[in-house]
């Protein structure tokens, strides 16, 4: 894959639609389109024409040109601007393909140039791809504010105190005597104390950005006709799910998509677990509902409070044997608009009951979810704050790392010990560069951009 080649590719969905763009970046791309229109476009100008090859008209539509480097990729650009469908912009992409030089785009090709031209910053570039599959009206928004730019403005702003600290320090060394009040007044100490709360408060910002970009995932378990449909359905806002009386009514795994405090989440629902199916069916559907349970951020473990339960303590003990993280799980003491069952409120005030997080619920009166929804909230660690941007794993990770270096730079100040002091906040600094893209690998961005779609 060389960065030289002209790359081209279909940017609008697969599928019926009223306009599909086929998009050209690189310097062949003048070329490109004075081959198929016979146009030579000026900047930022948009053309009628037919596209044709060889003599044969493949489609018509708008041609655009955005010079260099004022284009999305800082390389020159055109959009060919045909008719959507399964075919035409096909018939469109393989004209544009059949000129020599130009290859078909790898995907997220077009923002990976973007930021090796340094049009926008690594953060920026990710950001990109996270509005494309926000799952929320609030992910979207957190997208939208680090693409332009919220997150790598206090990364940056870090970087520069890390730097004017640096620079002090570096200057204690070389002539201490003009630096000595540095020391003397614990300046450095409590200006490395306030990098540290900065770094902080930039990962507590970031981890909700991560909520909201990956979403989260919540498996409903527990005993046959617990009432785990009923809480889907209810979640849902749709009858989803079928709800009989009958025990054993959910067979197959099944999802809904809701929002809780604008992070989006799937909830799954699940066969009861019993060691006695009533066949070889629901017998397949308990060991599907195991594997959904390895894959939750949070189990909702259903109790019938108003029925004896005398598998619970079985059942959960099988969940906990799946590599379930029992603070994952949340038990749900269901049909609370009914009478209490003496026996199993005795069994919930004991252990291993008595210690886990329990929420009262009903899908029979209004507010009966209140709680609930509350809880659910608090079990995905999610605080509505504004000014969220979004964010990833790696991000979070090296901010971590940051605050170790910072933290590191603080204890070694004590010994006195200015150079290796130094060290850890140009590490801090690194961390940072790691995340914003100005210290980077082949493999790192190999792997961010991979994950793009292609046309992007
Ligand atoms: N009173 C009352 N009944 C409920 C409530 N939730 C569910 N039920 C009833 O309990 C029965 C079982 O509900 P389901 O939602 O099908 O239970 P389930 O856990 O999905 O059952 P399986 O699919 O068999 O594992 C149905 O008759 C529901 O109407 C509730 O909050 N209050
Ligand atoms: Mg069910």
């Amino acid at each position: 894959m060389s960065l030289k080649d002209t790359i081209a590719a279909i940017a609008t969905p697969q599928g019926r639609g009223g306009i599909a763009i086929i998009r050209v970046s690189g310097s062949q791309a003048l070329e490109v389109a004075k081959t198929l229109t016979g146009i030579t476009p000026k900047s930022r100008y948009a053309y009628f024409s037919r596209f044709s090859l060889n003599d044969e008209v493949v489609d018509e539509g708008l041609l655009l040109y955005f010079k260099s480097p004022n284009s999305y990729t800082g390389e020159d650009v055109i959009e060919l601007q045909g008719h959507g469908g399964n075919i035409a912009p096909h018939r469109v992409l393989n004209a544009v393909l059949s000129i020599p030089g130009v290859r078909m785009a790898e995907p997220g090709e077009f923002t990976r140039r973007a930021f090796l031209n340094n049009k926008l910053d690594l953060t920026a570039a990710e950001a990109v791809e996270d509005l494309i599959s926000a799952g929320s009206e609030s992910a979207a928004k957190a997208a939208l504010a680090s693409l332009e730019g919220s997150f790598s403005d206090k990364l940056n702003e870090l970087t520069e105190d890390l730097t004017t600290f640096r620079m002090r320090l570096e200057g204690c060394l070389d002539f201490p005597e003009e630096h000595e009040d540095f020391f003397d007044s614990g300046k450095a100490e409590k200006d490395l104390i306030k990098l540290k709360t900065l770094a902080e408060t930039s990962l507590k910002i970031a981890s909700q950005g991560v909520k909201l970009n990956e979403g989260a995932r919540i498996v409903l378990a527990g005993s046959p006709n617990a009432g785990k449909s009923s809480l889907l359905n209810a979640l849902a806002g749709t009858e989803k799910a079928i709800v009989t009386n009958i025990p054993g009514t959910t067979r197959d795994v099944l999802t809904a998509e809701i929002e809780i405090n604008g992070v989006p989440v799937t909830i799954t629902d699940t066969a009861g677990i019993r060691d006695t199916p009533s066949d070889e069916i629901e017998a397949i559907g308990i060991k599907k509902a195991i594997n959904e349970l390895k894959k939750a951020d949070l189990v909702l473990f259903m109790i019938d409070g108003s029925s004896e339960a005398p598998d619970a303590h079985a059942t959960l003990k099988k969940i906990l044997n799946y590599e379930v993280n029992p603070s994952h799980i949340l038990i749900i003491v269901s049909k609370s608009d009914k009478e209490r069952c003496a026996n199993t409120k005795a069994l919930l005030e004991s252990e291993p009951f008595a210690n886990m997080p329990k929420v009262m619920s009903s899908t029979k009166v209004d507010g009966g979810l209140k709680e609930l929804r509350q809880e659910l909230s608090n079990a995905l660690g999610i605080i509505p704050s504004e000014g969220v941007f979004s964010a990833r794993r790696r991000h979070t990770l090296e901010l971590q790392e940051t605050i170790n270096s910072i933290q590191r730079a603080i204890d070694i100040l004590e010994t006195g010990d200015l150079v290796l002091c130094a060290q850890e906040v140009r590490e801090a600094q690194d961390h940072l560069g790691t995340i914003t893209g100005k210290v980077t690998s082949d493999d790192l961005l190999g792997k961010i951009f991979s994950t793009f779609c292609i046309g992007k």
